[in-house]
């Protein structure tokens, strides 16, 4: 078996939720329900932050996640959490530039898995994909309250100023997307919507997972 199929892996960036029990009040299986109702196309398990879940309770939540993405037939991923993600053969594994590197992580899991780094940089991105990234996620865009320790803003010109210099593989963008910006960064070039708050801190999680895939849809349809 070969690599992720970057098309197939391009349809399922277009609304990636990510989150964890710190970033909503409801109970997180039941706002993932929600949001695959809505129509989310990935799911990414970001357990951090202060009062996180750790060990057995981290890793029950992880396998019951895992479960309604299986229902669902979207991939699951775990952040960061690499020997998490190996025992419980999630579909694949994202770091950040101060998790286990990824030619490591891809060492780990092998090359079927995906591998999603995030990175800041051009140079970063470069990296990436030279240790085997199937997609990166590129942030923050716009400002954001669900990372503490975010980095400078970018804008979504900075999607454009990689594609030019010639960065193809699959992006998402991340930081503060919202239905009402969403277009800016598809328009520069994203293959992907990556949001956490604006899923799971809305009044209603099935609606705004809604709206973003209409608004991809629409997207598509005009270009
Ligand atoms: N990574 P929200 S920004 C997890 O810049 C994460 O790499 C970022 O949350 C990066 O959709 C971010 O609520 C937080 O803004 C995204």
């Amino acid at each position: 078996m070969g690599r992720v199929d970057p098309l197939q892996l391009k349809r399922a960036l277009r609304v990636y939720f990510i989150g964890g029990t710190r970033d909503c009040k409801l109970p997180f299986p039941l706002v993932l329900n929600e949001a695959i109702s809505g129509g989310i196309t990935m799911f990414q398990f970001r357990e951090k932050g202060p009062g996180s879940l750790e060990g057995q309770m981290k890793e029950a939540l992880a396998q019951q996640l895992f479960s309604q993405c299986q229902e669902a037939s979207i991939p699951f991923v775990i952040n960061d959490d690499v020997d998490l993600a190996i025992k419980l053969d999630a579909d694949g594994v994202h770091v950040g530039q101060e998790d286990e590197e990824a030619k490591q992580v891809r060492e780990k899991i092998g090359k079927e898995k995906i591998l999603g780094v995030s990175a800041h940089t051009l140079e970063e991105a470069l990296t990436a994909i030279d240790a085997g990234a199937d997609y990166l996620g590129i942030g923050p865009i716009f400002e954001t309250s669900s990372k503490a320790d975010a980095k400078e803003l970018k804008g979504p010109e900075w999607i454009r100023e990689l594609r030019r210099n010639g960065i193809d593989i699959p992006l998402v963008a991340i930081g503060g997307i919202t239905v009402e910006n969403g277009n800016q960064v598809l328009k520069a070039g994203a293959d992907g919507l990556s949001v956490i708050s604006a899923i799971s801190r809305a009044p209603s999680p099935n609606e705004a997972a809604k709206s973003l895939i209409t608004l991809y849809k629409g997207f598509e349809k005009n270009h």
